[in-house]
């Protein structure tokens, strides 16, 4: 039925040849349809990665040019494009039908599938959901945003995987109409990649699409943004939070004690979950109410979080010298990641707080950060294309050049029991290949001093 509704189309093309471009081509000429393949680079990723598709396609690499466009009545376009660009809007007003290639997916997935989208929190919930779920006997496959593009999945899907979980950015969610979740979650929204939207409401709205055709909504209840906004009937809700509740997951705070309690029961100490910080207890609380829709209880659930371990780059102490303690949180690419990240760390820690920040700010408003940076930050260096603007939110900041430098600087200001951690509230692209280049170089410059010091 879904071959048909694709062959309806005379002319697909595929916009963008990064990893999505080349899985989306990919995809369709295994279903014996051969697309266009448009990117506006002269040498995109994909034509070292896929020669079978460049020659077996007709490709326009390049400055967009219109009448290439307009030669697709169906359009799959990456995620990494600006669909404001005028070329595009022109093609849109002419009436190019354009999805994302989740959409496309969801014209052809069979399995049942949970899907995670937020401004943070997204990647650690997608390997909760999938540690739980492969410890309770389940065969996860783990897919979208986190980095395997959804329509591989459909390429390489063997029988051993009965599940997905899916990773959903606001891009991807955008171009989405038909996707059908078990469960569905927006963790929580702060402001991010407003250069790709003409304000939060737009950013919003593309979260928003995740619960479309949800069965199950999970959301939080200290975001209220992340509350559906249409409720449909006979949708399951569930929500998570940091209060205890009568229904759903919360905190119940004794003394210095956290609980995870559900329906107001407690389950277990938060110091015997394998994530520190209060924003990570959420992230678990998140998943453990995702996985309940595949009908894992919940106690069975806590049990199967055993043995995780948390993802690179997310809050990961890379080296402890000296009593100093060195953390890499390069993955915090926006001002609620940044801040989560230092108001989870504070509370451990015993002597001064020393903060690595700066980066492309990607149009947000960072003087949010202002509060947290001068209540609960002792010094401050920062880098990049932003980083004077933050520089100018906490007296006597340190501004430096390079990420050398900043370990430098950061050394020579730690005693016993400081905590240095890299979390730059930015992108990662004005200095560095990506976050885990940025985190990468991190770690070896602090390796590089102690080595020579
Ligand atoms: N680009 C061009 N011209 C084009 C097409 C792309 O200049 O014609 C540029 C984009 O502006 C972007 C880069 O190329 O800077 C990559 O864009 P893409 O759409 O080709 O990206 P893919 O390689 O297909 O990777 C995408 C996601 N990337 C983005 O959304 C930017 C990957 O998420 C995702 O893992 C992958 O699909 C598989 O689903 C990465 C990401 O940074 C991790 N995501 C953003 C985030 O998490 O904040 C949303
Ligand atoms: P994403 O995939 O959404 O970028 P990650 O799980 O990779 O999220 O985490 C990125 C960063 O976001 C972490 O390094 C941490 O600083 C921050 N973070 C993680 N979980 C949360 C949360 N629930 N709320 C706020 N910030 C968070």
């Amino acid at each position: 039925m879904n071959t048909q509704k694709l062959q309806s189309f005379e002319t697909i093309g595929v916009l963008g040849f990064g990893l999505t471009g080349v899985s989306a081509a990919r995809f369709l000429l295994a279903q014996d349809l051969q697309p266009i393949v448009i990117d506006t680079r002269a040498t995109p990723p994909g034509v070292e990665a896929a020669a079978d598709i460049t020659q077996a396609c007709e490709t326009y690499f390049g400055p967009l040019q219109i009448e290439h466009l307009l030669q697709c009545d169906l359009l799959i376009v990456s995620p990494g494009i600006d669909r404001r660009d005028p070329v595009i809007a022109m093609a849109d007003d002419a009436g190019v039908k354009m999805i994302s290639d989740v959409e496309l997916f969801a014209w052809f997935a069979t399995k049942p599938m949970i899907g995670i989208t937020g401004s943070n929190g997204k990647s650690t919930v997608t390997a909760l959901c999938g540690h739980i779920l492969k410890n309770v006997g389940m065969q996860p496959l783990l897919i979208g945003n986190i980095g395997m593009p959804v329509l591989d999945a459909l390429l390489a899907d063997a029988p051993a995987h009965d599940c997905y979980v899916l990773e959903l950015s606001s891009f991807q969610l955008e171009l989405v109409d038909s996707l059908v979740l078990n469960a569905a979650t927006i963790l929580n929204i702060s402001a991010d990649h407003l250069d790709r939207y003409d304000d939060e409401r737009a950013y919003e709205r593309a979260k928003q699409r995740i619960y479309a055709h949800a069965q199950t909504c999970v959301w939080n209840r200290d975001d209220s943004a992340t509350r559906p906004i249409t409720i449909q009937p006979r949708v399951q809700h569930v929500s998570f939070g940091q209060a205890d509740a009568a229904k759903g997951f919360g905190l119940l705070r004794q003394d210095e004690d956290f609980y995870l309690t559900f329906n107001n029961k407690p389950l277990l100490a938060c110091s015997d979950l394998p994530l520190a910080g209060i924003h990570n207890w959420l992230n678990i609380q998140a998943a453990l109410a995702l996985v309940k829709s595949f009908g894992v209880d919940v106690i069975e659930a806590v049990t199967a979080l055993q043995g995780y371990r948390a993802l690179p780059h997310r809050c990961e102490v890379v080296a402890e010298h000296e009593q100093v303690i060195w953390i890499d949180d390069s993955k915090g690419t926006n001002p609620g990641a940044a801040i989560a990240a230092i108001e989870g760390l504070r509370p451990a820690t015993k002597g001064k707080l020393i903060l690595i920040m700066g980066g492309d700010a990607k149009g947000a408003d960072l003087s949010v950060l202002q509060p947290v940076l001068n209540s609960h930050v002792d010094v401050l260096i920062t880098l990049g294309r932003d980083g004077d603007k933050i520089a100018a939110l906490k007296p006597q900041s340190r501004p430096v050049q390079t990420l050398n430098e900043a370990v430098a600087y950061a050394a020579q200001q730690a005693s016993a029991g400081a905590v240095v951690l890299l979390s730059p509230a930015c992108a990662s692209l004005d200095m560095f290949k990506n976050y885990q280049d940025r985190g990468q170089q991190f770690r070896t410059a602090v390796e590089a001093w102690y080595a020579s010091h």
